[in-house]
């Protein structure tokens, strides 16, 4: 089947953008997430064109690797022509329909099926459906609906409270932002909303005691979920939910024994476990789903981003056994869905990517090949005078800038080194994010060795353009 001849890669990078006019419209119109705009007006935002491959390109022709692919979701890398041909056969065929009032659509059942295939089957739980959303913080909001509604369905309507952790990221709606423990978020807006609290998250670097080891450390914080569990009472605990691996909060991998410690727990005292996997499913991790990879049996998984490589709007809640039986069984209409739940075109998209991404076997490379050929070129920046720890996981690192690493010592945070380091990044080609002072990578996953070596070698000149930087301003 030949893709009608609508696009013309050509025209398109020819195509002028007159950036200070985007600019100013930019900072007349359009508000930013996660931004201040005045200082966004001073400065004009960046003005993105075109991407292609593991390159995106700005308005002023300026080739940049994007070494966060997007925002944790454009695993397959920027152009694939696939994609854009199913979203238009699509679109010429049934743009959308709803799946309210006892309808279907082809492309949102073809991809449940798909989802439940490919998540793999721990024990005796095993994902039997899918609830379609169009992003990760509505399926988290999904999620709080959903078990509450589970135990209500059970006779224990009094099980509302959700355990999430601090410096956990769920999303940016009023439920996803409260099951999250970003401490700036919940400041704006008195979050989080009554029935949710917090433990601490496994940040190793951050909360173990001295002399603890990376063992005992992941054991002890997983505990804090039985204090707290006994604490609001075990009668009233709905939930826990967790990332595999916290991508926003700054790739903070918990040592092994943390999650099977969590399953203990949760088992022990039979709620229910949520596992996010916004950015950690479909490969990032070198798996398809991480949680068999981290040792638990979650009863739903959160999906979004890489599920269509970012192509399209699309997330969803993966519905193992456990619930889905009580659902259907005994939870009569479950008062809840989005306009956009099961989209089409975006359903076909996925399908599309995921094929793409089997037929390339991009998972087993990541776990096989360029995850460990990134964990090897990682490592080697411990020699780098700033990096104090340095870890990856499949497709996603992070390396934390430090004053003194013989000493442990960080940099006071006013001084913004993760910041500088980023703004080195940016002006060399590179897009590295910084969580204050920890830099973290997500490339796409088709990346070869190649690209891999290239973006180290971009890594290292901007971690020595920062440490130039701190030597002349006397930060160290
Ligand atoms: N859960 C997790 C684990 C996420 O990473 C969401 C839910 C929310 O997804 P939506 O599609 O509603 O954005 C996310 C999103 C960052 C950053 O700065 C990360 C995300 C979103 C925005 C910024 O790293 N992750």
């Amino acid at each position: 089947m030949s893709l009608t001849p609508i696009f013309n890669p050509a025209v398109v990078q020819q195509r002028q953008v007159d950036t200070r006019s985007i600019q100013a419209l930019d900072s007349a119109h359009y508000l930013h997430p996660f931004t201040d705009s005045q200082a966004l007006a001073q400065r004009g935002a960046r003005v993105i064109t075109r991407g292609e491959g593991v390159y995106i390109w700005d308005s002023e022709g300026k080739k940049i690797l994007d070494a966060m692919s997007g925002l944790w979701c454009v695993n397959i890398g920027y152009g694939r022509q696939e994609l854009a041909q199913a979203a238009y056969l699509q679109m010429m065929e049934l743009p959308y329909y709803n799946s309210f009032f006892n309808t279907t659509n082809v492309p949102a059942v073809k991809l449940a099926t798909k989802l439940c295939a490919l998540a793999p089957k721990v024990g005796d739980r095993e994902f039997t459906h899918v609830f379609f959303s169009s992003s990760g913080s509505e399926s988290n909001d999904t999620n709080i609906r959903m078990v509450r509604h589970y135990w209500s369905s059970l006779g224990q309507p009094q099980r509302k409270v959700i355990i999430g952790r601090k410096n956990g990221y769920h999303g940016s709606t009023i439920g996803g932002a409260s099951l999250g423990g970003m401490q700036g978020m919940h400041e704006q807006g008195d979050l989080p909303i009554p029935g949710i609290v917090h433990i601490d998250q496994p940040y190793y670097l951050e909360n173990a005691l001295l002399g603890e080891t990376e063992h005992d450390f992941g054991v002890r914080m997983a505990r804090q979920l039985e204090a707290k569990i006994v604490e609001v009472g075990a009668d009233k605990v709905a939930a826990f939910i967790g990332e595999p691996i916290q991508g926003a909060g700054g790739v903070i991998i918990p040592p092994a024994s943390y999650w099977p410690e969590i399953q203990r727990i949760v088992d022990q005292y039979g709620i229910l476990l949520i596992s996010d996997e916004v950015i950690c499913a479909f490969g990032r991790l070198g798996a398809w789903f991480a949680y068999e990879q981290m040792g638990y049996k979650p009863d739903l998984v959160t999906f979004a981003k890489g599920v269509t490589s970012g192509y399209m709007p699309l997330g969803g809640v993966m519905v193992g056994n456990r619930v889905s039986k009580v659902l259907i069984e005994r939870g009569g209409e479950f008062n809840h869905g989005y306009t956009y739940s099961g989209h089409p075109a975006a359903c076909q998209v996925a399908l599309a990517n995921l094929e793409w991404m089997e037929r390339e076997r991009i998972v087993e490379r990541v776990r096989d090949d360029t995850g460990p050929y990134l964990a090897e070129r990682f490592a080697q920046l411990l020699q780098h005078p700033l990096v104090g720890d340095a870890r990856t996981c499949g497709m996603t690192a992070g390396l934390v800038l430090m004053k003194d690493k013989t000493a442990r010592q960080m940099f006071p945070p006013e001084l913004a080194v993760g910041m500088a380091c980023r703004a080195h990044c940016f002006g060399n080609g590179l897009i590295m994010r910084a969580v204050g002072d920890r830099m973290i990578i997500a490339p796409p996953l088709v990346m070869t060795r190649a690209d891999i070596d290239e973006m180290m070698t971009l890594i290292v000149r901007c971690l020595d353009l920062t440490l130039a930087q701190a030597q002349a301003e006397g930060w160290c």
